[in-house]
Formats: structure tokens, C-alpha cells, sequence
């Protein structure tokens, strides 16, 4: 059985791409949470994983410490991870890797918080230029390939890459063209999804630097979680 390595559902952005890829997969695997300042918790997961970060995979002796190389690794044993189709595949990895490596303005400016929703203090260019190619490589992919997904009619690796992207929109009410707004609802209302959402709402564990940086970058509106405990 895997185990999978991941940080609290409330600010995990990179957790949750191989953690909704399993589950839309249906691979079964055991979740090991790791919560975010806690260091006694860190301090065992950092001899299993060499990087000290989440998300991780344990396959028996082997670890696999990075989302993309979770992705490639489960295509290697699993069906459906990329598309059958061989150019669909080329868009797919594409568009993944793309998100793995860019779109730092959005990462960086609109960091996950799947419980609170944010009015930023302001948009920069940086900002509207990510959000302009997220909505154009989106609705490229719903056009060519036919959607409901990105790359045809199941949920593949690269919806799971884009999935934290839709709690974004969500958190900091960034407004889409029609089909791209439409599919980030579509991942939103996955059952998986609201698994994570409604467990991440739960978390009444907060961490004091993610909680920062959202408050740099944005006003808190509203705030849905359960009570912070700490
Ligand atoms: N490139 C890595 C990035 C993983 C990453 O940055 N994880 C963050 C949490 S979302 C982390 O573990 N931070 C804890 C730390 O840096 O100690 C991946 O794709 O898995």
C-alpha cells in the first residue's frame, strides 16, 4: 500500500496535486499528515524523505519526494495518469510542468488558504499577465480536446496539477472568461476536492508564515475554518 506524505489540507498546494490525483484515480493509499510547524512531526518525516518537504510517496523502500515525480512514477504502474493519445500527452506534461515551474505571481501572490477568501491589496501586471495565460492555456485545452477536463474526458495528472489553482480562484474571487471559470467550478465540485475542502475548513491547527504572507498580500473578508486552536 502506498503511504503519502502531505501537509495540512488547509495550505497544502503541492499535497494536494498527488493527493486528488490518487483519489480521482481511485490508487488507494494510506494519507500521512504532517502539520506545518510542528517540528517533532517533521523531524521523523525528514530521515524518510530527502528533501524534508511534502508531498512524499512511499512505495515500500522507495520515496518519491517531489508532486511531478509522484505523477511519473504512479504513470508507471497506473492507466490513466496522462492521456492515451500521444498529443494530448505532449499538452498534458506541458501544461503540468509549465505550472511546476511557473506562474510564480500567482503562487507567490495568491497562496493557498482553501478556508479564507482575500481581497487583494493590488493586482500587478505580473499578476494579470498569469492569470491571462492560465485563462488561455485552459481554454485551449477545453477547445481542442473536447473537455469536461483539460485534456479530454477524465481527470488526468494535469487537472490534479491545476487543482490547487481552483481554490485560488475561489479564495481570492479571481474572475475568468466563461469556460475556464466553468472548469475551475467543475474540479471545485469533485467529490475529492470537497473532501479536501471540507477537511481543510476542519484544521483548527494555524501556521503563523502562511497565515503572513496571505496578510501581506490581502485582506482577509471572511474566514470559514473551524476556530484556531493555537
Ligand atoms: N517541488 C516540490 C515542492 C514541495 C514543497 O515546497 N512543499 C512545501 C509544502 S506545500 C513544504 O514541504 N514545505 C515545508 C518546508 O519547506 O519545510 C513538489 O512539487 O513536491
Amino acid at each position: 500500500m502506498y503511504e503519502l506524505y502531505i501537509g495540512n489540507k488547509n495550505y497544502s498546494s503541492w499535497s494536494l496535486r498527488p493527493w486528488v490525483l490518487m483519489r480521482e484515480r481511485e490508487i488507494p493509499f494510506v494519507e500521512r499528515l504532517l502539520r506545518f510547524g510542528e517540528s517533532s512531526q517533521w523531524k521523523d518525516f525528514g530521515k524518510i524523505s530527502p528533501s524534508g518537504k511534502v508531498p512524499c510517496l512511499i512505495d515500500g523502500s522507495t520515496a518519491v519526494w517531489d508532486s511531478l515525480a509522484i505523477a511519473e512514477y504512479l504513470a508507471e504502474r497506473h492507466a490513466g495518469i496522462w492521456p492515451a493519445d500521444a498529443g494530448a500527452r505532449a499538452f498534458a506534461r506541458c501544461a503540468a510542468a509549465e505550472m511546476h515551474s511557473g506562474f510564480f505571481a500567482l503562487r507567490n501572490r495568491c497562496a493557498m488558504s482553501c478556508g479564507i477568501r482575500v481581497r487583494l491589496h493590488d493586482i500587478p501586471p505580473e499578476l494579470t499577465a498569469d492569470i491571462n495565460r492560465l485563462e488561455m492555456l485552459w481554454t485551449d485545452g477545453l477547445q481542442r480536446f473536447g473537455g469536461p477536463f483539460l485534456v479530454g474526458g477524465t481527470f488526468t495528472a494535469v487537472d490534479a496539477f491545476f487543482a490547487p489553482v481552483a481554490f485560488r480562484i475561489q479564495s481570492y474571487g479571481i474572475a475568468l472568461a466563461p469556460a475556464a471559470a466553468a472548469y475551475a467550478t467543475r474540479v471545485l465540485k469533485l467529490r475529492s476536492m470537497q473532501e479536501w475542502y471540507a477537511a481543510g475548513l476542519a484544521e483548527r491547527f494555524r501556521d503563523e508564515p502562511h497565515e503572513q504572507e496571505i496578510l501581506q498580500m490581502g485582506t482577509v473578508i471572511q474566514d470559514l475554518r473551524a476556530p484556531p486552536l493555537n
